[in-house]
C-alpha cells in the first residue's frame, strides 16, 4: 500500500516535470493548469487574435514581423495587446527557455477575455493572453521530397469585406470548412479560391507558382493571409534573380505553371506537384522551387532573435 502510494507520487512529480509550462496571463503555469473561463470571448465567439511562430536552433524567426502582425490583427478587431511588443517578445523567450526549447512552434493568442453571454466586446473587462511553446510537429519528409498533390475545394474563401482574410484571428472555420473538404477527398491541403473564382491560398499556406521563370503569387486584396513566410520567399527570389509578381490567378494559370509551391511557418517550402490531379510541370519538384526551399532552410540558421537556453 505505501509502496503502491509512493510509486503514484513518483509518477505524478514525472508527469509534472515532463508537463510544458505555458504562459499565461502573466504567470507561468504547467499544461494541466493552463486553462480558460468558458465565459473568455476568444472560444464563445472566436473573438481574438493569434499567431504561429517557429524557432530554429535558439533562434526565433521573423518574430517583429509575427508580432507587428499580431499588433495590426487587434488593431483591426479593436482588440487593444495587454502587453507592448517588446513585452510580448520577452515573454516568448522567457516560455521557449522554461521550456528548454531549441526548435519550436510557438502559439501566441489574444482573445477578448472573459466576459458575460452576449456579443459586445465591452462585456469582457481585459482580454486574456497565453503562449504555448510545444515540439515542432514537422511534416513527413516525402512532401519535400516528391511533392504533394493538393485539391480545390467548394468552400470559398471569407470575402474581405465579411471576415478579412488577411487579420489572423480566432474564426478560422473557413479554412477549417476546406480542410474539412480536401482531407475527406484524401488530400491533405485545400486550394481556396475567392468568391470570383479567383486563386486566393491554401488552408494555412499561400500558393505561389513560376511560370516562364516568373514567380507569382496572388495578391492579398483577393483573400489571402499576408504569411511572413510569403514575404521571406518574395525577398529571397530577388535576391537570387528570380522576378516575382503579385498576380491574380486562375486554376487554368496553376494547372499550366511550370512549378507550384506553399509556404507557411509550419510547411516552410513544400513543393505542389499535382493540382486537381493535373501535374504540374513534370510532376516533380521543380528547379526553381528546390533553390528556393534550400534558400529558406539557410535562412532560418542564419537570421532571428537569437536566445540562450
Ligand atoms: N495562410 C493562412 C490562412 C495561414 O493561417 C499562412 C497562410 C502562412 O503564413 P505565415 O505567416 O506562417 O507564412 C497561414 C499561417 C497551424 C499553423 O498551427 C498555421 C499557420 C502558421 C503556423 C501554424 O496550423 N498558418
Amino acid at each position: 500500500m505505501k509502496q503502491g502510494s509512493s510509486k503514484k507520487s513518483k509518477m505524478e512529480t514525472q508527469t509534472l516535470h515532463s508537463d510544458l509550462e505555458v504562459y499565461l496571463n502573466g504567470s507561468f503555469v504547467p499544461k494541466s493548469e493552463a486553462k480558460i473561463s468558458v465565459f473568455d470571448h476568444g472560444l464563445l465567439y472566436g473573438d481574438g487574435v493569434f499567431e504561429g511562430i517557429r524557432s530554429y536552433n535558439c533562434l526565433v524567426f521573423k518574430l517583429k514581423e509575427h508580432l507587428t502582425r499580431l499588433k495590426e490583427s487587434g488593431h483591426s478587431i479593436m482588440l487593444e495587446l495587454p502587453l507592448s511588443t517588446a513585452q510580448l517578445a520577452d515573454a516568448i523567450i522567457e516560455t521557449l527557455k522554461r521550456n528548454r526549447l531549441r526548435d519550436a512552434y510557438i502559439r501566441v493568442v489574444v482573445t477578448r477575455g472573459e466576459g458575460d453571454l452576449g456579443l459586445d466586446p465591452r462585456l469582457c473587462r481585459k482580454p486574456s493572453l497565453f503562449i504555448i511553446t510545444d515540439k515542432i510537429v514537422l511534416y513527413p519528409e516525402s512532401y519535400y521530397r516528391n511533392g504533394m498533390e493538393i485539391i480545390t475545394v467548394p468552400t470559398v474563401r471569407n470575402l474581405p469585406e465579411a471576415i478579412n482574410p488577411a487579420l489572423k484571428t480566432l474564426n478560422y472555420l473557413n479554412n477549417i470548412m476546406a480542410k474539412i473538404e480536401a482531407t475527406n477527398s484524401k488530400y491533405n491541403e485545400a486550394l481556396m479560391l475567392n468568391h470570383q473564382g479567383y486563386v486566393a491560398e491554401c488552408t494555412g499556406d499561400n500558393i505561389f507558382i513560376l511560370k516562364n521563370g516568373i514567380l507569382q503569387t496572388p495578391p492579398t486584396y483577393l483573400g489571402a493571409l499576408k504569411g511572413i513566410t510569403r514575404q521571406a520567399i518574395m525577398d529571397l527570389a530577388l535576391r537570387n534573380d528570380i522576378p516575382c509578381q503579385e498576380r491574380v490567378l486562375t486554376r487554368h494559370d496553376l494547372f499550366n505553371a511550370d512549378e507550384s509551391f506553399l509556404t507557411g511557418t509550419a510547411a516552410e517550402v513544400v513543393p505542389v506537384v499535382k493540382i486537381d490531379s493535373r501535374c504540374i510541370g513534370t510532376g516533380k519538384p521543380g528547379k526553381a522551387t528546390r533553390k528556393l526551399m534550400s534558400a529558406f532552410r539557410d535562412l532560418t540558421k542564419r537570421e532571428g532573435t537569437r536566445y540562450t537556453l
